[in-house]
């Protein structure tokens, strides 16, 4: 369906889920997420899907929650329950994209705010258009960065900067992004989506077990005493090293051959 509100393409190994009410920047409605955790959830669970490329539709990526469909929970007195919209709808969000059992990358093809850059910062790689730019747009409107923000931002680019994005809800563009490491890469904007494809399909030929226990591993040490830290290693190492692809990647290596992975 042209006109629904998510789309999803795959190709090879790799699914495409494109955010797609251009009218409104892509903004998250209830109806967005019923649509967007199952597209998610249906990666997850097919086999065949090795990376997921998420991006946007139109000149924007996702200009976060639509505040024209905001505060759907009423609680007590009638007054808005925006705590139980981020419990019922962000949150799984967010859990999903950290745990998905493959790379995930966002493809941010233009403006990213509220909501709509965080859930970008939740994902494994963040590719964004030279044009792009991202936005903590919570202060405006009297809220506190959620999807993640508070976790992900000083994690990403420490307390300075995650405290000076938040509070002045300035805009951030790509560039600088790239620049202060709350990104990976920032590319020109022809290039986008065959730059955030041929970093899908590299990442599908690779080990997806592994790399989704780096995720976690790395994840799990921030909060870590150097020596947990070690013992994380050791116990993931001893799971990995039982698994296919491990046999797989030093037989490769030993023969001169490229390695075929299969682990997920
Ligand atoms: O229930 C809850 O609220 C809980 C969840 C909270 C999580 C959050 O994400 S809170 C943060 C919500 N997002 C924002 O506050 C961002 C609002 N948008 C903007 O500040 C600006 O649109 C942008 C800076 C992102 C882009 O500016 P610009 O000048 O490039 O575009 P524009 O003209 O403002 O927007 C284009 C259209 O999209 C426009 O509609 P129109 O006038 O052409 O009919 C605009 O109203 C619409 N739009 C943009 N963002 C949203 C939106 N419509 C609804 N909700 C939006 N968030």
């Amino acid at each position: 369906m042209a006109d629904a509100s998510i789309l999803t393409v795959r190709e090879g190994a790799v699914t495409v889920i494109t955010l797609n009410r251009p009218q409104s920047l892509n903004s998250f409605t209830a109806e967005m997420h019923g649509r967007l955790l199952p597209a998610l959830e249906a990666a997850a669970a097919d086999a065949q899907v090795r990376a997921v490329v998420i991006t946007g539709a139109g000149r924007g990526f996702c200009a976060g929650q639509d505040l024209n469909d905001a505060g759907m929970a009423a609680g007590a007195g009638g007054a808005p329950d925006v705590g139980a919209v981020i419990e019922r709808l962000y949150r799984p969000l967010a859990m999903r994209v950290r745990t998905m059992p493959v790379p995930v990358i966002a493809a941010v093809n233009g403006v990213a705010a509220g909501a709509g850059a965080n859930f970008a910062l939740c994902c494994d790689f963040v590719l964004a258009a030279r044009s792009a730019g991202f936005i903590q747009a919570f202060s405006k409107i009297g809220l506190v960065p959620d999807c993640g923000g508070t976790w992900l931002l000083p994690r990403l680019v420490g307390r300075a900067r995650a405290l000076g994005l938040a509070l002045s809800g300035d805009k951030l563009p790509a560039e600088e992004a790239e620049r202060i490491g709350l990104i990976w890469r920032c590319v020109d904007d022809a290039a986008l989506m065959t730059e955030a494809m041929a970093l899908a399909q590299r990442l599908a030929t690779m080990p997806s077990k592994a790399l989704a226990e780096t995720r976690r591993a790395i994840d799990s040490a921030m909060a870590m005493e150097f020596s947990d830290a070690l013992t994380l290693e050791a116990d993931a190492q001893r799971e990995l090293g039982r698994l296919h692809d491990f046999g797989e990647g030093v037989a490769a290596f030993l023969a001169k051959r490229a390695p075929v992975f299969k682990d997920r």
